[in-house]
């Protein structure tokens, strides 16, 4: 089974597009699915119109809360799936809900999945990657981001951290759960991806990545990260994970 979780903050416009995109590539899979969003504290109609699709998917939404955060989103999600899968041979493929993840990538990861790796990152930073769209401060924010963590908490197979296009087997995500309980993300914004990284490797977890064409270009609407809050949150957590060590 395969679960496509993301999560989705006032993404009212792009919806739409979003979703038939996943009900026409996952299909084309020829796998069983179900979508997991979390549209949490959204003003705007994105849960209206995810609802909308339960007829031609299966989709399980979690909304209703006033708590905003990709952290906070990506808590639930994982939780969720954990909640549901049944079998160990479930994976989890976690995106951005602004078609800038591009579902063809899906099955390699799925591939790598299959072929042992717990966890496989769309990765920015390999030789075939290319990245397009991108203002200059979010390159350069990436490649700070790759250099700093890899210096000081260096996973193997690993180069980008800060990527949420990933798939995960659910039994890895479930033993982490087993590990660390509700402190497997305390990070509320974006630092969590990153959190979650390496909080994996302590558990032994195998790692690898497959090249991506991240075309940033295509996003409708805004970013949604806050990148002074994004950059003093991930300086406090690294400190606290490194202190934990
Ligand atoms: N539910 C929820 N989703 C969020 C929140 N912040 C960001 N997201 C979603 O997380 C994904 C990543 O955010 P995005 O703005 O695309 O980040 P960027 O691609 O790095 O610029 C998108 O699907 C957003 O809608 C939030 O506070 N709550
Ligand atoms: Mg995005």
């Amino acid at each position: 089974m395969l679960y496509i979780l993301f999560a989705a903050y006032n993404e009212e416009q792009i919806m739409p597009a979003f979703m038939s995109n996943i009900k026409v590539e996952i299909e084309k899979l020829n796998i069983d699915y179900a979508v997991i969003p979390c549209t949490d504290a959204s003003t705007d109609n994105t849960a209206q119109v995810i609802a909308g699709y339960k007829s031609s998917m299966p989709i399980i939404l979690l909304e209703q809360t006033q708590e905003r955060g990709l952290g906070v989103a990506f808590q639930r999600t994982l939780k969720a799936v954990c909640d549901v899968s049944k079998s160990d041979d479930d994976i989890a493929l976690f995106m951005d809900a602004d078609c800038t993840h591009d579902l063809k990538y899906a099955s390699p990861m799925i591939e790598k999945i299959r072929a042992g790796n717990d966890v496989v990152i769309a990765s920015r930073f390999l030789p075939a990657s290319t990245t397009s769209g991108f203002p200059f401060h979010r390159t350069l924010l990436s490649y700070g981001a790759s250099i700093f963590f890899r210096i000081l908490f260096p996973i193997k197979g690993v180069k980008d951290y800060t990527s949420g296009y990933r798939a995960y087997k659910v039994s890895a995500l479930k033993k982490a759960y087993k590990h660390y309980g509700d402190e497997l993300i305390v990070e509320k914004n974006f630092c969590c991806l990153a959190e979650l990284l390496i909080k994996l490797k302590k558990l032994e977890c195998r790692f690898a990545e497959v090249p991506f064409a991240y075309d940033y270009g295509a996003r409708v609407g805004g970013s949604k990260m806050q990148i002074s809050k994004l950059i003093t949150a991930t300086f406090k957590m690294s400190w606290n994970l490194l202190k934990g060590k």
